[in-house]
């Protein structure tokens, strides 16, 4: 794939260290991703030209990460026929409570994919993203799986660090 398969569209530059470790994962399954700044509220018209252009460029998936009145993976998925999977960000008063219901509770016809509020939500929607760019590209699949492996190697790691300090009480 020459272009980057994978679109990151932030609310706000203050969404980043929330969204980074996601951003980190897509590269760790071996994808590119573009990262914009565009906010739904704030610049509504350049939203729509970055989104049509996106796809026209071969952007396969849009990842929305926003905070408060989240509005920008459901103004990208108006706008697009590309899965946009949402990451609700934990700021303002409410502390992601309130990105996460703009973001899942969107109108029939026109879906947002909704992840867990904050960082371990940016590196599911990586997650999510691969396994939807795996169903036809090998390579992605086959990084998928390491991931899998990896996973459980620390897993039995973590067991068995456990079970070591409990022998030694
Ligand atoms: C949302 O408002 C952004 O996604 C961010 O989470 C929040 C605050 O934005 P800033 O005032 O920090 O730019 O639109």
């Amino acid at each position: 794939m020459s272009v980057a398969p994978v679109a990151i569209v932030l609310g706000s530059d203050s969404d980043w260290p929330e969204i980074e470790p996601g951003y980190r994962m897509l590269a760790e399954l071996g994808l590119k991703a573009e990262v914009e700044v565009i906010s739904a509220h704030r610049a509504p018209d350049r939203l729509r030209e970055y989104v049509i252009s996106a796809e026209n460029r071969g952007i396969r998936v849009f990842i929305a990460a926003a905070g408060m009145s989240a509005a920008l993976p459901g103004a990208i998925a108006a706008h697009t026929i590309r899965p946009v999977i949402g990451i609700p960000v934990a700021s303002g008063a409410l502390q992601g409570i309130d990105s996460l219901l703009s973001m899942v509770q969107m109108p029939p016809g026109v879906p947002v994919a909704t992840v867990a509020i904050g960082s371990a939500g940016a590196r599911n929607a990586a997650v999510l993203a691969a396994q939807m760019l795996a169903l036809q590209d090998p390579a992605t699949a086959e990084g998928l799986k390491k991931l899998k492996r990896k996973q459980v190697e620390s897993v039995d790691k973590s067991s068995q660090a456990l079970r070591e300090r409990l022998s030694r009480e």
